[in-house]
């Protein structure tokens, strides 16, 4: 039986991190810590320190200090690609490791975290491109006189904040991205889920990146996320996590009029068409509701199905959702594991039960799931939605799916783009003409035909409407976290302005 198959078993005692500043471990010292559970077994699995503002304080001096340095953001690309590379090298030799502490915090399948620590490698080997491949522009255009330069500068020391549905690919989406553009980063993950960001810090030292230019705070959104993104000092804040936050961080950015990129709530829309292969979207779509327990950004959370096919659809989608394997997520063959918070569980619930109340009919699942121990909830759908229901348009993040019949192209396109997000569409469809003109009418950052939660590294992910600002991974990823510089050179003598 090899690592990946082995179910393993649980640590015999908390694993204890300190936080990460200019290349030293800090000891906890005197600050509270809190205790991390696993969700998926009620045992505690990690200690976190509370930092402080002032350890936030410290952090950015460090993240700096190391700038100005200009040791890595005047680092040939090529140098940085090496490095990066060897960041990429490192994860994959740790995937294990990665794996383990990242399913015991947020409770999500182990053969889902194995994925994702791979997927931070190919998003690092992707970044180490585009280190060398960043350049500006040139304006010979201008007359002999003159010449034109754009140039792009990296925008200094960044602040990532990160949720704790995807601790690690979030991460990974973002920070090779950066250090590709030449920036420091103080990382801030959340309260919940803090082990593999943590991780990652000994993994970027091993591979050569210098002191200062990766720091870690921990603790609570409220002290330490506040506090970086109302630092004078942090020239740029990367924050994904909840609609209600993202709109704080746009007032504390205020102070300084730091750049902002903002990955926030969805409310995604799948959209079925009666010629779909209806098996392979009905197999798409159970996927889509219950990836990562619908505690994603992209879940497939709301179902418009082409009402001539609603009938049909339901009972295949039904039979599908039967099928998904809960459980134990250190057990490999498990698809769908616990509920990360309390705070979540509760949510979840709190929503099937308006669900219930404002008079959609149950068609699936509608509860908790006891297995003895661990938060746990039956992939869930509701039919008869309407759209003034709740459940139609507040994002849930559970695996609460809401369908609602339509009966033409346009009708399809005005509720999938009814809600204040925009954060990513589905459309199954074997017609052409009706996947692309749907695809191009849907307000979403993000649109998979005949797919859902899929892609690389290439591809730029962000929001429409309140789904956020900026974007992140591909090309688009890196530039983000840059500044364009207009540079004008004259040549020759000066046309004189005196006389
Ligand atoms: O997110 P928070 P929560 C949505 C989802 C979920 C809801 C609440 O609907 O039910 O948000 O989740 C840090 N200044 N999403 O409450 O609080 C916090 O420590 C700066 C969507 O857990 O937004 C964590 O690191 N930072 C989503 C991060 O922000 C603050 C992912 C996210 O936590 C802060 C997660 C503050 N004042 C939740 N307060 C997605 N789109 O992927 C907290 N934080």
């Amino acid at each position: 039986m090899d690592q990946k198959s082995a179910l393993k078993s649980m640590p015999t005692e908390p694993r204890s991190f300190g936080f990460y500043i200019d290349g030293q471990w800090v000891d906890r010292g005197a600050r509270a810590k809190m205790s991390v559970a696993s969700p998926a077994h009620d045992v505690a699995v990690t200690d976190i320190t509370l930092c402080t503002p002032d350890d936030v304080d410290r952090a950015v001096a460090a993240a700096r200090k190391a700038f100005n340095a200009r040791t890595w953001s005047a680092m040939p690309g090529g140098e940085r690609a090496a490095i990066l590379l060897r960041v990429a090298d490192i994860v994959r030799k740790n995937v294990d490791e990665l794996a383990y502490w990242e399913t015991l915090e947020t409770g999500k399948a182990i053969s889902q975290s194995y994925g994702e620590a791979d997927g931070v490698a190919g998003l690092f080997e992707y970044a180490a491109g585009a280190a060398r491949a960043l350049h500006g522009d040139t304006f010979n255009n201008l007359g002999d006189k003159m010449l034109g330069l754009v140039t792009r500068e990296p925008v200094g020391v960044v602040g990532v904040i990160t949720p704790w549905n995807f601790p690690l690919i979030i991460l990974g989406e973002r920070l090779p991205f950066i250090l590709a553009a030449g920036c420091t980063v103080v990382a801030k993950p959340s309260e919940f889920t803090s082990a593999t960001t943590l991780m990652m810090a000994d993994i970027l030292a091993e591979a050569g990146v210098p002191d200062g230019v990766f720091n870690v705070v921990t603790g609570e959104g409220a002290v330490v996320g506040q506090a970086m993104t109302e630092h004078p000092d942090i020239d740029m804040v990367s924050f994904t996590g909840s609609s209600r936050v993202g709109r704080a961080a746009i007032h504390a950015a205020a102070g300084n009029i730091k750049k902002l990129g903002l990955e926030l709530g969805g409310k995604n829309p799948q959209i079925v068409y009666a010629d779909a292969d209806l098996e392979d979207a009905a197999d798409g779509v159970a996927f889509g509701l219950a990836f990562n327990t619908g505690q994603c950004c992209v879940s497939g959370s709301r179902l418009l199905v082409e009402r001539s096919a609603a009938e049909e659809f339901e009972r295949l989608l039904v039979e599908k959702l039967k099928r998904i394997r809960i459980g134990d997520p250190l057990d490999p063959a498990t698809q769908v594991g616990a509920i990360t918070t309390v705070k979540q569980n509760e949510t979840i619930l709190g929503y099937i039960e308006t669900g219930k109340q404002e008079g959609a009919k149950l068609a699936h699942g509608g509860g908790p799931i006891d297995l003895g121990k661990g938060r746990f909830i039956e992939p869930t759908l509701f039919t008869g939605v309407t759209q003034d229901m709740t459940i139609a348009h507040e994002e849930i993040f559970g695996p609460v799916l809401s369908m609602i019949p339509f009966d033409t192209m346009e009708e399809a396109i005005a509720i999938a783009n009814a809600p204040r997000y925009g954060l990513a569409a589905s459309i199954w469809t074997k017609d052409l003409d009706k996947a692309v003109q749907t695809a191009r009418r849907v307000q979403a950052g993000r649109v998979w035909v005949n797919c859902t939660i899929t892609g690389g590294p290439e591809l730029p992910i962000g929001g429409f409407k309140e789904s956020g600002w900026g974007r992140e991974a591909g090309i688009y990823g890196v530039e983000e976290y840059t500044q364009v510089k207009s540079t004008h050179i004259e040549f020759g003598k000066r046309d004189p302005w005196l006389e």
